[in-house]
């Protein structure tokens, strides 16, 4: 064994909207997960790999732990409840507040269950004003569980950001290297494009719709001049939810796919022709079958 190299597992936990997904994106410096203002918006689980002279970090990116309204949501929570027992550190992420709700208090007795060390991230900090606030957040999390450490950080602002990674290599163990140095995620490139697509879709729209979308790619091809023709379906729950996903003339079905084009070019390095598809598939988040066949199965 080598002693001077760290690797390990570290699970990212916590309600949705915290913050997961844009910590994760800036631990390593590249952005893999898609984030977005909406709750819900990490479905699967999404691993990325950080290499340095100190150690690797793989990190597990989970959906938000939530009460789940349908069948879709209770496969998120599952992903990110069976998480927590197949890694050696778990950071869990809440907001800076001193109050804390049922949604806090549920994942504290999950982690109450683990023997695996837990970092406390108090993310946000960087909408507090009052210092005082981020020190009785902390003040109220010490009594909740017993963390290995309680850190507050802004993953938007990388504030903080350099301790975390710091502190999660003093927790992990001594290990191999699972990755070669250049891999940063094992996601499949029609993963992340199909996610890069849903994300825009729930940038741009609104209420419940963004929330029934699934993203499939039907065709991912290069041609013999290096452009990538990429076809996808954008699948939603409702007649009148295509109508508002397509826009009046195509227009919001253009915004979507041209934003998303440009950021799948950007990773890719090469130029992007994609058409986008919408069909409606009733109520496909309480249908196994459909799930399955969008991505959210068990494997
Ligand atoms: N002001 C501020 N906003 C943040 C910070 N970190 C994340 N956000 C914002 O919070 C929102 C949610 O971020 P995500 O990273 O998608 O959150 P998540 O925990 O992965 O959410 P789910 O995948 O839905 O569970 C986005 O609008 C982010 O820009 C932060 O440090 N400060
Ligand atoms: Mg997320």
């Amino acid at each position: 064994m080598n002693e001077n190299f760290k690797s390990g597992f570290v699970a990212l936990v916590g309600r949705p909207n915290v913050g997961k997904s844009t910590l994760m994106n800036h631990l390593i410096g590249q952005k893999i997960a898609i984030t977005s203002e909406k709750p819900q918006t990490t479905r699967n689980r999404i691993q990325t790999v950080y290499t340095d002279k100190r150690g690797q970090i793989i990190f597990l990116d989970t959906p938000g732990i939530h009460k789940a309204k349908n069948k879709l949501g209770q496969y998120m929570v599952n992903v990110a409840e069976g998480t927590l027992n197949e890694v050696d550190v778990i950071m869990w992420l809440v907001e800076p507040t001193t109050y804390i709700g049922a949604g806090e208090q549920h994942i504290a007795e999950l982690l109450s269950k683990v023997k695996t060390p837990v970092i406390l991230a108090i993310n946000k900090i960087d909408t507090v004003k009052d210092e005082e606030i981020i020190a009785k957040a902390i003040d109220t999390y010490k009594n909740v569980c017993p963390f290995a450490e309680i850190v507050p950080v802004s993953a938007l602002r990388n504030q903080n950001t350099d301790k975390m990674t710091e502190l999660l290599f003093q927790y992990l163990p001594y290990g191999p290297q699972y990755y070669d140095e250049d891999t940063v995620t094992d996601q499949p490139m029609r993963q992340i494009a199909a996610e890069l697509i849903r994300e825009k879709a729930l940038r741009l729209l609104q209420d419940e719709i963004p929330h029934g979308i699934a993203v499939t790619i039907e065709q991912m091809k290069e041609r013999d001049n290096g452009i990538f023709d990429i076809e996808a379906t954008i699948v939603c729950e409702r007649d009148s939810h295509k109508g508002i996903i397509i826009g009046k003339g195509g227009a919001m079905l253009k915004r979507i796919g041209s934003q998303a084009r440009r950021e799948i070019e950007n990773l890719m390095g090469a130029k992007v022709n994609l058409q986008l598809w919408v069909k409606v598939r009733k109520e496909w988040r309480d249908s196994e079958l459909y799930m399955k066949n969008y991505g959210y199965f068990n494997e």
